[in-house]
């Protein structure tokens, strides 16, 4: 039933130059320890891009110019009937320099150094793609902690 497993929409935002890309490290909550993209939930009334550039700026200071949507991820956990949606971004540009806040410490990462092993586990199968500029949907089914036990991915023409 849609009331007992509504989808949880959540933005991700992920900065780009010629040769890094812009994560943080999580400080608390929901992936603390690891190195992600900017994002979060939508507050009510806004959009899913409004959200992300409220993320973005909560959380690393940057106000974010022109962005590019390339992935729609949907992942859930076995024994848990939430499902989460998360549209992914790639920012191209962005005023001000990025700065550590109390939900994030944001680092430069060149494309050969991006530290996978310190990410979700579902992050070495799509990012390819986003470095790429490829537009993809994806499904991740997790065990319990962070060991995937079924997948899919799918390029897109549009969303
Ligand atoms: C977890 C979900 C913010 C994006 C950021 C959490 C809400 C932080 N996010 C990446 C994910 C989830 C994910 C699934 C297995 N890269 N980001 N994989 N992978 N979200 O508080």
């Amino acid at each position: 039933m849609d009331s007992k497993s509504p989808k949880k929409i959540l933005t991700l935002c992920i900065a780009v130059d010629d040769n890094r890309v812009l994560l943080g490290m999580k400080k608390r909550g929901f992936g603390v320890g690891r190195w992600n993209g900017f994002g979060g939930k939508l507050a009510p009334g806004e959009t899913v891009e409004q959200a992300a550039r409220r993320e973005m700026l909560e959380e690393a200071g940057v106000t974010i110019g022109k962005m590019e949507k390339l992935g729609l991820i949907e992942f859930e956990w076995q024994g848990n009937p939430e499902i989460h949606e998360v549209h992914l971004f790639k920012v191209h540009s962005f005023a001000d320099n990025p700065i550590e806040t109390e939900e994030m410490k944001p680092q430069w990462f060149g494309f050969d150094e991006i530290p996978f092993h310190s990410m979700w586990a579902d992050d070495p199968l799509w990012f390819p793609l986003f470095l790429d500029n490829r537009t993809f949907k994806a499904y991740f089914l997790f065990a319990p902690g962070d060991r995937i036990l079924d997948y899919t991915l799918t390029e897109t023409d549009t969303f």
